[in-house]
């Protein structure tokens, strides 16, 4: 009986785990990988939904990436230019193009008014480009 409570409750804990998890990761690449100049860069969240940027919905937001720049702070507005890319259209994969050598990219899942989520929806990597 207690075996079953038990068990009950890590399924429990497990499902919550689930509903509740609040992250961001890059599927690829990964942290210390190499890369060739060019590469293909894939975003993961959980506990968010992906939507275009534009309208400001509650649980939903979009990906950013920021290379060789500092972090944003939660509910500031992400800038614009190329260390700041956007994909706000809701893109979940993108290509780019770095020098060769070491880069720190960053990933930031932000609202459609590219807001911030802050450091729970953050994810920073450090590549090289060969
Ligand atoms: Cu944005």
């Amino acid at each position: 009986m207690i075996l079953r409570k038990l068990s009950l409750f890590v399924v429990a804990m497990c499902f919550a785990g689930a509903v509740f998890a609040q992250s961001v990761d890059f599927v690829e690449p990964k942290n210390g990988a190499t890369v060739g100049t060019t590469f293909k860069v894939k975003f993961a969240v959980e506990g968010m939904s992906v939507a275009p940027a534009g309208e400001v919905t509650p649980g939903t937001g979009h990906h950013h990436l920021l290379i060789d720049t500092a972090d944003i702070e939660e509910n500031v507005a992400i800038p614009m230019d190329d260390k700041h890319r956007h994909f706000g259209k809701g893109q979940t994969e993108t290509e780019i193009t770095l020098a060769p050598g070491k880069h720190k990219l960053t990933m930031q899942f932000a609202d459609g008014a590219h807001r911030s989520y802050g450091a729970k929806f953050r994810k920073t990597i450090e590549i090289e480009v060969k």
